[in-house]
């Protein structure tokens, strides 16, 4: 994924499991690659864990190698992540047995009160700092409260605000390079005026604003 300066690769997609490609390609650029990950759920089940079988709750488990290893092999360039490069943040809608896994895990979790305290905020970007050259900012948009608008079927209260999403992408973007993004699992059925809408587009306006060409590795 070569890089343009002043442009920044964006997916916009219906789910999250496409996240894998865009890590794939930017692994292709030859940096280390941290992953931000809003999501009101933890998107972390593997197929023996996962009682409702939802390809779309496994997303973050693939992408750190916990499940799915060869169809991911598959993806041209794909190899897993570190669990310690990975952020997850927002996510709130997790039944004790998948916190549990979370917690077991060395994924970093930032609970919707932890994204509001800037220095727990801080420590989880200090754990990527060093680590990785550049961050993939991964948004499903249930990530914020459904108060704006639900963004899909899976929507769960005490999400976060705008402000709070925006807060986090500027502490990311001082801390780290922020090269591309996703914003997923959008469902305009929930939206009928476009509120989520026009935060989604707003958000992306200020991830372009303040992301970094990726380029390639020297
Ligand atoms: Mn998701």
């Amino acid at each position: 994924m070569a890089g343009t300066p002043g442009t920044v690769p964006v997916l916009l997609s219906g789910n999250c499991n496409t996240t894998l490609g865009v890590l794939a390609g930017l692994r292709a650029s030859g940096r280390r690659v941290g992953l931000l990950w809003l999501d009101a759920h933890g998107d972390f089940n593997t197929p023996e864990e996962d009682t409702g079988g939802f390809l779309d709750g496994q997303g973050l488990a693939i992408a750190v190698g916990r499940c799915w290893t060869a169809l991911a092999a598959g993806i041209p360039g794909f190899a897993p992540l570190s669990e310690r490069d990975v952020v997850l943040a927002g996510a709130r809608d997790l039944t004790p047995a998948q916190q549990r896994t979370l917690r077991a895990s060395d994924v970093t979790w930032l609970r919707p009160a932890q994204v509001r305290d800037a220095a727990a905020v801080e420590a989880a970007l200090d754990g990527l700092v060093g680590r990785v050259d550049v961050v993939h900012w991964h948004v499903d948009l249930d990530v914020y409260d459904p108060s704006i608008a639900p963004a899909n079927d899976y929507a769960a209260p005490g999400g976060l605000t705008v402000g709070e999403v925006l807060d986090l992408l500027e502490r990311t973007a001082a801390r780290l390079p922020v090269v591309s993004a996703t914003l997923a699992s959008y469902d305009p059925a929930h939206d009928p005026v476009g509120r989520l809408r026009a935060t989604a587009l707003d958000l992306l306006e200020q991830v372009a604003a303040r992301a970094a060409p990726v380029g390639r590795a020297p």
